[in-house]
């Protein structure tokens, strides 16, 4: 027996696959099924692979090699999300061209991948940032624009002055840049945004479709955010009219005063009016310094002051009503303005106590009256508890839900409400002020914007000598030559800004089953027989990112009849994390728990890397690393080693001892992998080589299974034992072990022994074992025996694999 060289032999495999072309895949080859498996792709940074990658891309890897190995004909693509702030930083640092810098982590990345032995089809490689794909990013952002959904409008931004560029809300935390710490403003700019309220009802009927985390789901739904409620028209007393939004027209009765944004367009409508201007004014120049996560933010004073000399009256009962702004309501959601209700609303409670404001209960709950703490009863108190209404004229005495519907048409009966679904969600804001990412297609003309001819694709980025933006201006601004447009008649400036990081992995799922087409995107019907991706893993952290984007991206396409599937990815699984040996996140604190994956590939074997990342624990969750863990999976496959490279330990025959456990094994095996409980299915192949260890040897057929189905965990291992099995062929492509339910099935079954009706044993007897056989073991049993001694036996029942009752006299 050899010794298992686990680096002569990984490296012998990976090189029997690149050579011939193992995993390439054959897309037009549509005589069996298919099965799409897709890793979240990296951002090749400069510090190239940490332990987290192998874990979900292990996970995808082995359902691609059971696929496989059951016969379907398997997609399983690697690429790289290759724009970015941290090559752009590269590039402005050393002056030197961010690709360059990209290129090079792209190959490290790569080394290290094919180190790990995916199975990936290399042929099918794509970057983000190479023009080859980005002119099919700018092509699908030129129809989104066509047909409206990519809009250029006035929208307000978190700008960094320091960074010169427009931040995402989740790059700003109070009030700095997160990377950086610089301070963020509120400002108005000409932005590029992707219209994504207009996705919104098409994205939450999706989400009822598709086999992902039910938490995923409801943080998706909560982002959209839907809202149904009611519009109401307010007159404002000396002319004019205004409208509210409010999810609870039951409480109308109980307004005490209303609210506007101070950045909104009614306050502006206003702002002659008021007795207070200066005072006004103020306040508005202090809210637009503040974003809307500030102002929202619970437990803040609730900050504003009356609009003084103008009132509105309620259209329910006539009554005048004092008028106020308060940030805490924000311009871009609903109408601008609230009906406030101090009682049954915790801001507006606050806000009235605030500026000393009457209140007005209009539901009675039990204990429900107001005290200093906070309002009576809010919505989620209230609502499906037959709450009744009280002060409210003629709907008093209704219940909440009565009242609801009966006051919102009364009020669409004078003219003054309809019927309102708001979304939270926002428009996505689709352009940075950043030299590495897409540059937009489009030339902004004395009239107004022209999108580039399809021929001009892609629009490549210049080169240029300095790649930070001068004066918070884009860093194209600098490329002079390049900016200028003068082409078929038209002449105008180019948009600098770029596309955010987030546009090419919005649809590269689609590029990867055609990826050198440059025709189209992809051929339709690759498309069809491809899409949707079958199993989808990668991180949390892209939930209301990356995967409401690239669900946006993709049923747009289907819209247009572009893409097949409503949704682009069936199930979604998302990896746990892995933590330091202490518990605690690697590399973010401290960095000296970092675990390199190269490190483990050379002291243990990709092998051992790949079944110990599978063996630490339920793939969903977070489990902190152990090197003892490491060292325990290399001596298992050391074990599985040394037994199956021995001839002699391989029988031709089966004498049916490992027969159960050997079914019983293929059966779980099987099951977990398809649902990715990869620790558990470990677990029973530990079991069976234990019970091979005992039995001294193997059939065969056993060990060629177990091997089969190793070898999707630790695919080098399997193909070199495979070989000394004597096979010439790579394993990846043999039939996938198939069990018998019939011998999983237990051979004894527990049978009760009464007598009158009272127990007096349990007995092990062969399955479906005949009556007269059972009847005389109960008998025989000493506690049985005892009891019916010089009796009269009446009767004798016996239930088959269950029960006998002795009737004794
Ligand atoms: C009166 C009222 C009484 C309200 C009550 C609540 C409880 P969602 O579910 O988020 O849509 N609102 C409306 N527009 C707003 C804006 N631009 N900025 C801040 N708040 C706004 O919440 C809708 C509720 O949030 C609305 O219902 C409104 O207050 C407030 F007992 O109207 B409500």
């Amino acid at each position: 027996m050899s010794n298992y060289d686990f680096s002569a032999i990984e490296k012998k495999w990976q090189k029997y696959w690149e050579e011939h072309e193992t995993f390439k895949t054959d897309v037009w080859d549509f005589s069996k099924p298919k099965f799409y498996a897709l890793d979240m792709f990296p951002y090749p940074s400069g510090v190239g692979l940490h332990a987290g990658h192998p874990e979900g891309y292990t996970a995808t890897d082995i359902v691609s090699r059971m696929k496989r190995m059951q016969g379907y004909n398997v997609l399983h693509p690697m690429g790289y999300d290759s724009f970015g702030l941290p090559a752009e930083q590269y590039a402005v640092n050393t002056g030197n061209h961010p690709n360059g810098f990209t290129q090079e982590n792209i190959k490290t990345f790569s080394k290290q991948l094919k180190e790990l032995g995916f199975d990936y089809d290399w042929s099918k490689m794509i970057a983000t940032s190479d023009p080859a794909f980005y002119k099919w990013t700018q092509w699908i952002f030129k129809q989104l624009y066509l047909d409206g959904y990519a809009k250029y409008i006035d929208m307000p931004v978190n700008w960094c002055e320091e960074l010169g560029t427009v931040l995402s809300n989740d790059e700003v935390i109070d009030g700095k840049s997160e990377r950086g710490g610089f301070p963020v403003v509120r400002k108005n700019m000409k932005q590029w945004v992707i219209d994504q309220p207009a996705f919104a009802e098409k994205l939450l009927e999706g989400l009822d479709e598709i086999d992902w985390p039910e938490s995923t789901k409801s943080m998706q739904r909560n982002w959209i955010g839907k809202s149904t409620g009611v519009e109401v028209e307010f007159d404002i007393v000396g002319g004019g009219k205004f409208s509210i939004f409010t999810t609870c027209i039951e409480t109308i009765y109980g307004i005490t005063f209303m609210v506007l944004a101070p950045d909104g367009e009614i306050t502006e409508r206003l702002l002659d009016r008021v007795q207070n201007r200066d005072e006004v004014q103020a306040y508005i120049d202090e809210t637009k310094k503040k974003n809307d996560m500030d102002r929202t933010e619970l437990n803040k004073t609730k900050s504003g002051c009356e609009l003084k000399g103008v009132t509105c009256i309620n259209p329910v009962n006539g009554k005048e009503v004092r008028m106020f702004i308060g940030d805490f309501v924000l311009a871009s959601y609903g109408t601008g303005a609230v009906m406030a209700v101090p009682s049954h609303d915790q801001r507006d409670f606050e806000y009235a106590v605030a500026h000393n404001i009457d209140m007005i209960q209009v539901i009675d709950g039990k204990d429900g009256h107001i005290d200093v703490t906070g309002a009576a009863m809010e919505k989620g108190e209230y609502l499906g508890k037959g709450y009744k209404l009280i002060n409210s004229e003629e709907f008093t005495g209704l219940t909440v839900e009565e009242a609801k519907e009966a006051i919102t048409v009364k009020l669409e009966k004078m003219g003054r409400a309809k019927r309102t679904v708001n979304y939270h969600f926002r428009e996505w804001i689709f352009a940075r002020q950043r030299y590495w990412g897409e540059p937009v297609p489009v030339v902004h003309t004395e009239n107004g914007i022209h999108v580039l001819d399809d021929e001009e694709l892609p629009l490549v980025l210049p080169e240029l000598d300095d790649y930070k933006g001068k004066n918070g201006k884009a860093p194209l601004e600098n490329a002079t030559e390049w900016k200028q447009y003068d082409h078929n008649g038209i002449k105008g400036v180019r948009e600098t800004s770029t596309m955010p990081g987030s546009a090419g992995s919005s649809w590269y799922f689609l590029r990867y089953i055609d990826p050198n087409n440059d025709k189209q995107f992809a051929d339709p019907e690759l498309l069809k027989h491809w899409m949707p991706v079958d199993l989808y893993i990668g991180g949390p952290e892209h939930t209301v990112g990356h995967l409401i984007y690239s669900r946006i991206w993709n049923r747009y396409l289907y819209d247009k009849g572009l893409a097949p599937t409503k949704e682009p990815f069936k199930k979604l699984v998302h990896q746990g994390m892995i933590l330091g040996s202490n518990g605690i996140k690697m590399g973010k604190r401290f960095p000296e728990f970092v675990v390199n994956p190269s490190d483990i590939i050379r002291d243990f074997g990709a092998d051992t890397l790949r079944l110990y990342e599978m063996f630490m624990g339920p793939l969903e969750v977070s489990k902190p690393w152990s090197q003892s863990g490491v060292e325990g999976a290399k001596k298992f496959l050391n074990r599985v080693w040394n037994f199956f490279t021995e001839d002699k330990n391989l029988t031709d025959d089966n004498d049916g001892a490992l027969t159960k456990v050997y079914h019983q094994t293929v059966k779980k095996v099987t099951d977990d992998f398809e649902t990715l409980a990869f620790n558990t299915a470990i677990a029973q192949m530990m079991i069976f080589v234990n019970a091979v260890y005992k039995n001294g040897t193997c059939p065969r057929e056993y060990a060629e299974g177990l091997i089969k189905m190793l070898s999707c965990i630790s695919p080098h291992i399997g193909e070199e034992i495979w070989s000394i099995m004597g096979h010439d062929d790579t394993i990846a492509f043999e039939k996938w072990p198939t069990y018998d339910e019939a011998q999983l099935v237990e051979d004894t079954v527990e049978i009760v022994v009464q007598v009158n009706g009272k127990i007096k044993t349990k007995l092990n007897i062969a399955k479906d074992e005949d009556k007269e056989s059972v009847l005389a073991k109960a008998k025989a049993d000493e506690n049985v025996a005892k009891v019916i001694e010089g009796k009269n036996v009446v009767k004798e029942i016996v239930v088959p694999n269950k029960l006998v009752n002795i009737v004794v006299k």
